[in-house]
């Protein structure tokens, strides 16, 4: 069985629009993808496609053209752009786009706007949508470990509410985010006699560092692991800018596409905090090199320490606790390491790395 088919996204995606009674509303079956043309846009495009029961509108900055999906080019700060986007049927957004933690500490200014006023303004867009449409907007936020800062001693997997004094900007915007998603939706509108909570269902997903068979990333400070990955099995010299030691959590892009789009359609009254963790294997730098070179003997790494990278990963959780997921909307931890090479990334970027070959294009890089 394939790794999409373990995944039964299909059913996912069935319960998404009936999901008890509530959850959407069937004259708002619409899903809004931001920051759609990343890597964990593609991921989540592909599930919300085999679930097939919803209309899909797409964004990004950069070009997009999906099958079936309404993609829309433009800047999330565009008020223009903004309206277009809501003149449909939209019941939830899933906002994905963000500069990520090595770009943000390179272009601070740039990082608030793209992750934090851009999530504000958009929430808030959902809000006045939801009272167009008389139904609350489900909003899911992707955040990221990065909302941690962890002390050297702290080697046990983080809850979500341990340690939280993020180093770099892209975690200070996400756990503000966070912050913000959870203000709006439970206490905005109090003091002036209105209900909180019938606009805006906020519910947000703390991602650990993702691989994906598809695409490089470029601008994280996890990119060290899917670096040497997509390196040992292009035959190519893999350089890893943290020492063997350092260890953080990871897991597979479909997981964790799998992962947003479950929490997506869980049922409001099953969820008992705002965030939630999720996490899959968490290995070291070394052990990722040991386990390519089971499989690459001729695999060669080259450890150029970067120093502030470095300090980042070491400031982040080494694994993280999810049980809160795994109790409230049934997240379970899917593939290890060794079953990740073996039964997705090996395969997969293969498989790209050859047709990218014999059509003569790069592989593809994607924030
Ligand atoms: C990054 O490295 O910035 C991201 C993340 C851990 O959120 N991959």
């Amino acid at each position: 069985m394939s790794l999409l088919e373990r995944m039964s996204l299909r059913s996912t995606l069935h319960e998404m629009t009936l999901p008890d009674g509530r959850l959407l509303n069937p004259d708002a079956p619409g899903v809004l993808v931001t920051g759609a043309a990343g890597e964990v846009g593609h991921a989540i495009l592909r599930g919300l496609g085999a679930g097939g029961a919803c209309e899909v509108v797409a964004t990004d900055l950069r070009p997009l053209s999906v099958d079936g999906v309404a993609c829309v080019e433009g800047d999330l700060l565009d008020p223009a752009l903004l309206e277009s986007l809501f003149s449909g049927r939209i019941g939830l957004v899933i906002h994905l786009a963000a500069l990520l933690s090595s770009a943000g500490e390179r272009h601070p200014d740039l990082a608030w706007k793209i992750n934090a006023d851009a999530t504000w303004t958009l929430m808030r867009k959902a809000m006045s949508h939801a009272e167009s449409i008389g139904h609350p907007v489900r909003f899911v936020y992707p955040s990221s470990i990065a909302v941690h800062g962890r002390t050297p001693s702290d080697l046990h997997p983080l809850r979500e509410d341990e340690a939280l004094s993020p180093q770099t900007l892209y975690g200070v915007t996400k756990l503000a985010m966070e912050e913000a998603g959870r203000w709006l939706s439970t206490e905005c509108g109090r003091m002036a006699g209105e209900k909180p909570g019938a606009t805006l269902d906020f519910r947000s997903i703390r991602y650990p560092g993702l691989l994906s068979a598809e695409t490089v990333p470029s601008g994280g400070t996890s990119d060290y692991a899917p670096e040497m990955v997509h390196a040992a099995v292009r035959g190519e010299i893999a350089k890893c800018f943290v020492p063997s030691e350092a260890r953080l959590p990871f897991m597979t892009m479909p997981e964790a596409a799998e992962a947003t789009l479950a929490l997506a359609s869980a049922p409001r009254s099953a969820l008992k905090q705002t965030v939630y963790a999720v996490g899959g294997f968490a290995p070291s730098a070394g052990e990722i090199e040991s386990e390519l070179r089971q499989r690459f003997p001729e695999l060669k790494v080259e450890y150029e320490i970067h120093s502030t990278r470095s300090r980042i990963v070491d400031s982040w959780p080494t694994d993280v606790d999810d049980s809160a997921a795994q109790r409230d909307w049934g997240f379970q931890r899917g593939l290890d390491l060794a079953s990740s090479l073996d039964e997705y990334l090996i395969p997969g970027i293969r498989q790209r790395h050859s047709s990218c070959q014999s059509s003569g294009t790069s592989t593809q890089r994607s924030l």
